[in-house]
């Protein structure tokens, strides 16, 4: 699963990558950065930790989310511009908007303003899809005078009564509902503002944990998630050890990391949930689509298993915690065994029996 970070030029893009992702990209106040960067980040899960701490194993091995860092898009230059090609293939979207004050770092707007900033990428999304499906739509009507098949007519359709008119009133794809054949049809095309997408307000370490996002004029939107957090300070957190890191956040009033919620929010966004495998030598994440078969989970795996899955031994985390062994959850009768067509639960402790 890949996320793209994109936003305004010197809005924080890369600070929160860097943080995120445990990398040293260079970041400056000044000269355009003109490099996309690729890394992994770990997605930090609270019930995985505990787990590790039960079974004390050789290997932890949370779950990743992949970050792709992208210059940043001057306003007016999206529809044309080879970085937000580089997003096509991702699954969602991080957008870092500044909120940040600083007298040494000009707005190319002349000033702050996140409502402003988030409408101004919502727009060059729109129009770099628009330039693609107006594109698409060319072609189809010329191909149509020799004759569109029935799957090209129904193509031409939706792209012509349903998205393009969305996106000439400057509606991003996200907020649109729609029924599942017509996003099925739209998959293909990899459009940007139909991807779910996380907002990242970066504001001045003075203004963590008060409710700014009223202030900001941000609303809520189908398909957005928003979370406040300062990427320098959330930095530094990450370099403190778990006791500094404490004291630090209980001196600016915050529970966990801003960073933590960006992990989560992104892999929540994208649909996705965890199931666990647990033993001696490994406690181990998996990620999943919500709503995926035992067999299929199985293959996340190894295709093996999923060949010749015969059962999934399932136990909820939270009993397992509460029992402290697999034994126990069996005799409890906790420990259940399942089926191929069983859907999977997040935080489902599961030992599949195969055969190949
Ligand atoms: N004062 C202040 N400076 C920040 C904040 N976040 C980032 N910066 C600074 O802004 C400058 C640009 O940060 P980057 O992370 O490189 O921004 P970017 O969005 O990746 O920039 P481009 O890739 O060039 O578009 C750096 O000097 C950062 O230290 C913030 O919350 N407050
Ligand atoms: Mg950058």
């Amino acid at each position: 699963m890949q996320v793209g970070i994109l936003g305004l030029p010197k809005s924080g893009k890369t600070t929160l990558f860097n943080t995120l992702t445990a990398q040293e990209e260079a970041t400056d106040k000044f000269g355009a950065s003109k490099k996309t960067h690729v890394a992994v980040a770990k997605v930090p899960d609270d019930r995985l930790a505990r787990l590790r701490d039960l079974f004390k194993p050789k290997r932890y091995v949370p779950a990743t989310v992949e970050y792709v860092d992208i210059p940043g898009i001057e306003k007016g230059g999206g529809s044309e511009s080879l970085d937000l090609g580089q997003l096509r293939t991702v699954d969602a979207l991080v957008h870092v908007v500044r909120a940040f004050e600083d007298d040494e770092l000009l707005h190319a707007e002349g000033s702050v303003d996140p409502g402003r900033d988030i409408a101004t990428i919502d727009l060059e999304l729109v129009f770099a899809d628009h330039a693609l499906v107006e594109r698409r739509l060319d072609r189809l009507t010329r191909q149509a005078k020799a004759g569109l098949s029935s799957e090209e007519t129904r193509e031409r359709e939706l792209l012509s009564e349903v998205i393009l008119p969305a996106l000439e009133n400057e509606q991003p794809l996200r907020t649109i509902e729609l029924d599942a054949d017509a996003e099925k049809r739209l998959r293909g095309f990899q459009l940007l503002s139909a991807k779910p997408m996380l907002v990242v307000v970066n504001v001045g370490d003075g203004d963590l944990g008060t409710p700014v996002l009223e202030n900001l004029g941000i609303e809520e939107q189908n398909n957005r998630e928003t979370v406040v957090v300062s990427a320098p300070i959330e930095h530094e957190i990450a370099q403190l050890d778990d006791a500094e890191q404490r004291e630090f956040l209980d001196d600016l009033g915050l529970e966990t990391p801003s960073l933590d919620r960006v992990l989560r929010a992104s892999y929540e966004l994208l649909g996705l949930i965890a199931f666990f495998t647990v033993g001696e030598d490994e406690v181990r994440a998996w990620t999943i689509k919500n709503g995926t078969i035992a067999r299929d989970a199985a293959g996340a795996i190894h295709s093996d298993i999923k060949r010749g899955f015969i059962r999934a031994e399932v136990v909820a985390w939270d009993d397992l915690l509460r029992l402290g062994t697999l034994a126990k959850c069996r005799e409890e009768a906790l420990l259940r065994l399942e089926g191929k067509e069983y859907v999977m639960k997040d935080g489902d402790v599961t030992n599949f029996r195969f055969n190949v």
